[in-house]
């Protein structure tokens, strides 16, 4: 067998991937908020909710301190990458002693409806697991509790900002009996109480044997709902996490228009691989740019806050053309 020389034998081992097998593209200033970013010290700045506040991106970021314990800032920005950083966390209990069990809140989405601006997140209740809880605020200086919305174990709660034929509906994920779980539909009247849930079928694939979870809100579009989701895989040595995009029926959320079978992201650059947790990629929140560009915020290996980009339009092709 011909070998190559020694020196080429090097350049080719040290040659960087383009870091491009999905179509999203990565911002060029990757990780866009790293734990040094912050004007407070912290191990991890991660997974955070956005959305647009007047005329700002808004993202509520989960930062871990040198204890590991959660607080969450608000940081805004006008152009998407480059943000001011809030140096006061918010003011909403992550623990309470009404209940025995809450013992922490993470992984706030945020969407806009009627007026308010509702935070939905995990809320951890120890050997039960994480429940669905919710928060109101207008201004993201006060939040009003609105409850633990439902019963253990689920998570991944993505509200949809508008009433689905009369109904309020999100996208959730209850535990399966191996620990993982999918994407159901549940609806509500009132926003407090939650049933009628129906699972959304997702094609199977290699990367998403384990968990399927709701990411960012869901966006809508003439063609469905578009939903950008999260899916893991185990492997020998970890569980990868994934981003993936489908859409769902405008009227009936719970049935698929289109899910590629393709992932729109994997675990590939240094900071999306080492971190607390190697190999996630994982968004609660994504936002559509003046221009067309959906924004997409993720956490890198549970470590720091990426942007990754695409237009909706380009998405929402991409989601019915391929298979
Ligand atoms: O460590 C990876 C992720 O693990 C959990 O994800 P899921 O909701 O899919 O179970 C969460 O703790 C998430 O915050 C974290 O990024």
């Amino acid at each position: 067998m011909k070998t190559l020389p020694a020196t080429r034998q090097h350049a080719r081992e040290t040659t960087p991937r383009p870091y491009q097998t999905g179509i999203l593209q990565r911002h060029p200033k990757n990780p866009i908020i790293a734990p040094g970013d912050m004007p407070v010290p912290c191990s991890s700045v991660f997974n955070c909710g956005a959305t647009r506040f007047e005329d700002r991106v808004l993202l509520l970021l989960r930062v871990e301190d040198m204890a590991r314990d959660n607080a969450f800032h608000v940081a805004t920005s006008k152009d998407g990458v480059n943000f001011e950083i809030q140096p006061e966390p918010i003011d909403y209990p992550l623990r309470d002693t009404e209940s025995r069990f809450l013992e922490n809140r993470f992984d706030m989405r945020i969407t806009q409806l009627e007026g308010h601006y509702y935070v939905t997140h995990a809320s951890w209740l120890g050997g039960y697991g994480s429940c669905i809880g919710t928060a109101l605020t207008k201004d993201f200086r006060s939040f009003e509790p609105v409850g633990e919305l439902s019963v253990p174990s689920n998570r991944n709660a993505a509200l949809f900002p508008e009433k689905i034929q009369g109904r309020y509906a999100r996208l959730e994920r209850p535990q399966n009996i191996d620990g993982g779980g999918r994407i159901w539909v549940s609806y509500s009247p009132d926003l407090l109480h939650w049933g009628q849930s129906r699972p959304v079928i997702l094609p199977d694939t290699p990367w998403s044997r384990c968990k399927v979870g709701a990411g960012a809100i869901p966006i809508k579009t003439e063609q469905g709902w578009l939903c950008v989701y999260h899916a893991t895989a185990k492997n020998c040595a970890t569980e990868n996490y994934y981003l993936g995009a489908m859409l769902l029926d405008l009227q009936q959320p719970d049935r698929v228009v289109a899910a590629p079978r393709q992932f729109i992201l994997q675990p590939e650059t240094p900071y999306e691989c080492m971190g607390q947790v190697p190999n996630v990629v994982f968004t609660n929140g994504a936002v559509v740019m003046p221009d067309g560009t959906l924004n997409i915020y993720y956490g890198g290996a549970d470590t720091r806050i990426c942007l990754a980009q695409v237009s909706v339009d380009t998405l929402v092709e991409h989601c019915l053309t391929e298979r």
